[in-house]
């Protein structure tokens, strides 16, 4: 079959994203994208944020994107920059991604990156509006951070048969803290999410006190709070040895392609039909990776292809 090539998180990473896209073998000749097996990509979002080439990341996959080559997914980054720019409807005063210094300064590169270029700005913006949640067909599934089967019928009737929105009420109702499709695009793009215990905290990976952990939802035996959180090991032993409350819903029947994670070390399959392709592209000893998908029941570590930054 036509390979299907998922690449996880880019984050203004393009000199990676090139070396990865010659890796894989496809070629710019002729005005065209091309490969030798006729191959397609999806790109699981977040193709902004953190990097140095952030532009240059967002025009090369919109690029491949409009060659009808590559098809490229909604990740957080990309929902805040629309954010960043749309009114709320339940407080018109104040922005979907809220404009606080934190958020300020987070955006801030993306936004120098179209300082004297405010209709590629807007090109962007408006793209970005229209990428797609999730992607699937019989056999395989892609999504930013978290293929949860509840929270996209709670979505669907906000999106296209793309899975993609119809219009910006999408980003504002979502954009209303605890209601039901706030709930449901934060479990699609930022994770399945749960509060520690009273009482219990850990520093993340910037220093940040933390009350909530992410939850490994695509592993099946999780059972506990530590053993269930997506941390970096110098701290999962602040996190309680408790049992967790209700254990994470797990959608296994067919492999899933998923982002957002920030794993680190060498790129591996941890779960034969859930496969993380983050990899901390933009950190020192991160890398950019990719899996090619050729009809395979479960995932195969030998399909995995990246492009490491050091
Ligand atoms: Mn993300």
């Amino acid at each position: 079959m036509r390979p299907i090539d998922f690449v996880g998180d880019i984050h203004g990473h393009a000199g990676a994203l090139r070396a990865l896209l010659d890796r894989l073998g496809y070629k710019y000749q002729a005005n065209q994208w091309t490969h030798a097996q006729d191959g397609r990509l999806v790109f699981l979002g977040d193709l902004i944020d953190r990097g140095p080439e952030q532009r240059e990341t967002v025009d090369l996959v919109h690029a491949l994107c409009d060659s009808g080559r590559a098809l490229c997914l909604m990740g957080n980054h990309e929902f805040n920059a629309v954010g960043f720019v749309t009114s709320r409807t339940d407080d018109p005063d104040r922005y979907v991604r809220s404009h606080t210094d934190g958020h300020i300064r987070q955006h801030q590169a993306f936004l120098d990156a179209y300082q004297h270029d405010s209709v590629g700005y807007q090109d962007t913006i408006a793209w970005f509006k229209t990428l797609p949640l999730w992607f699937e067909q019989p056999g395989v599934r892609a999504v930013h951070a978290c293929w949860h089967a509840p929270a996209q019928a709670l979505l669907a009737p906000y999106l296209d048969h793309r899975h993609a929105p119809t219009d910006l009420s999408f980003f504002t109702d979502s954009a209303i803290e605890h209601s039901a499709a706030w709930q449901a695009r934060e479990t699609l793009l930022n994770g399945l999410e749960m509060r520690l215990p009273e009482g219990s905290h850990f520093k993340d990976y910037y220093g940040i006190q933390r009350r909530r952990i992410r939850l490994n939802w695509w592993d099946p035996d999780q059972s506990t709070y530590r053993d269930s959180a997506v941390i970096d090991v110098t701290q999962r032993d602040r996190i309680p040895d408790l049992p967790l409350p209700s254990t994470a819903p797990s959608y296994h029947e067919s492999l899933v392609f998923f982002g957002h994670y920030w794993m680190r070390g060498i790129p591996s399959i941890r779960h034969p039909r859930a496969v993380c392709l983050d990899y901390s592209v933009a950190l020192p000893d991160g890398a950019l990776c990719a899996y090619r998908y050729q009809g395979e029941i479960d995932a195969q570590s030998d399909h995995l292809v990246w492009v490491s930054n050091s």
